[in-house]
């Protein structure tokens, strides 16, 4: 498919561009109104994931009231653990839940790799938005990480701190990394099968990174297992002659940037602790930058949020690489009018950076 807006893909090949390309992190969120409207009339969160028509409609709304440069489908990490059977809810004001996390090695060790059959919905969605896309803008597909599912399944919930699904990782070590791999498997499949669908580009949330207690355990725990997928994803890539990129975001990885910029990712995308200009300096010549404006700055004021990005734009520097992004997804309580100052605001100051 020809893309009208072929930005995104400009700057993850680091090619002359006219101006930074922009999206942003749960575009598609509460945040808007038109998305609380199909939230409620689907019922429940799972229920909107699971019709390909309604996840088509709420992945096309913030492309329809703003001027972005990626659509990314409407869906979420754990629908992989929901088809591995753990059974997955979203309780208001709670987050998710599991019915049946993974509490004794006899669950880890009868654990399944999902069917493409039970993922289906997410293929359908793709189609589905990709009809209507018809080459507005590329879409991006995405999974979490082992490491960050493997917490979430093992916890059962989005706990602050993750206790019980680190003190597992500690106590059976063995375990755990069966478990790791095992996902890494589950998220190649997912990963091909949104491309077979048509995305133009995967992303990997690696939401929990900053939970590893150092760069040595990251690079066992996680960055092993994503190398590992971002390596299959290559050769699948190559198999089938197309060039889909992988960009890695990694929540509180700034410690580590220099072995994220060497896992062979295009993008790595970065949370707001971490500096442009700094992390441009450490691997800004392997790969692309996302990110990472801090989502607080769109509860300011206009005068504020036009500084704020102006500032952003300045320390990422000159030239091509830069995808602007917020450093985490965007939060409920922003006024959608301020998303339109932001990207307004990319659009105006961005390019004088590309000259
Ligand atoms: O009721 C609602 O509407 C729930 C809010 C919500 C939304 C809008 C959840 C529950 N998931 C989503 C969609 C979603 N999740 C997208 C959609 C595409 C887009 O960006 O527009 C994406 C990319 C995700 C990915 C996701 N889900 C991550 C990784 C990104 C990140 O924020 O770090 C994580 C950690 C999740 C788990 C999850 N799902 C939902 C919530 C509230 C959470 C976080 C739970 C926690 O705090 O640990």
């Amino acid at each position: 498919m020809l893309l009208q807006n072929d930005r995104l893909l400009k700057a993850i090949k680091k090619e002359k561009l006219d101006r930074t390309p922009v999206w942003i992190m749960r575009q598609a969120g509460r945040y808007l109104p038109e998305y609380r409207k199909t939230r409620s009339q689907a019922g429940s969160f799972m229920h909107l994931c699971q019709t390909p028509e309604l996840a088509c409609e709420v992945t096309l709304q913030p492309i329809r009231r703003y001027n972005l440069d990626a659509a990314i489908i409407f869906s979420d990490i754990l629908t992989i653990p929901h088809a591995m059977g753990l059974g997955l809810q979203f309780i208001e004001g709670q987050g998710p839940i599991f019915t049946q996390p993974l509490r004794d090695a006899a669950a880890i060790k009868n654990l399944q790799l999902p069917t493409l059959d039970q993922l289906s919905y997410v293929y359908q969605a793709i189609h589905l938005v990709q009809r209507e896309l018809n080459g507005r803008v590329p879409l991006i597909g995405f999974c979490g990480s082992p490491w960050t599912l493997a917490l979430y399944m093992l916890e059962g919930k989005a706990a602050h701190g993750f206790p019980k699904a680190l003190a597992m990782c500690q106590s059976q070590p063995a375990l755990f990394h069966h478990l790791l791999h095992l996902l890494a498997d589950a998220i190649v499949l997912h990963l091909k099968g949104q491309i077979d669908a048509g995305v133009q580009v995967v992303m990997l949330f690696d939401s929990w990174a900053g939970l590893a207690k150092n760069a040595q355990v990251y690079e066992s725990l996680s960055l092993f297992y994503i190398k590992a997928v971002i390596e299959q994803i290559k050769t699948y890539n190559e198999l089938k002659q197309k060039a889909v990129p992988i960009i890695l975001f990694a929540k509180g990885g700034g410690g580590w940037l220099h072995a994220l910029g060497a896992s062979g990712c295009d993008v790595l995308g970065l949370d707001w602790e971490v500096s442009l200009s700094e992390a441009r300096k450490w691997v800004g010549e392997q790969v692309s930058l996302q990110g990472n404006l801090n989502p607080a700055h769109l509860l300011g004021s206009e005068q504020n949020i036009r500084l704020a990005v102006k500032e952003l734009l300045a320390d990422y520097g000159s030239g091509s690489g830069h995808i602007f992004n917020l450093g985490h997804g965007i939060t409920p309580d922003v006024p959608p009018e301020n998303v339109q100052i932001l990207i307004d605001s990319v659009h105006e100051y961005s390019r004088a950076h590309h000259r």
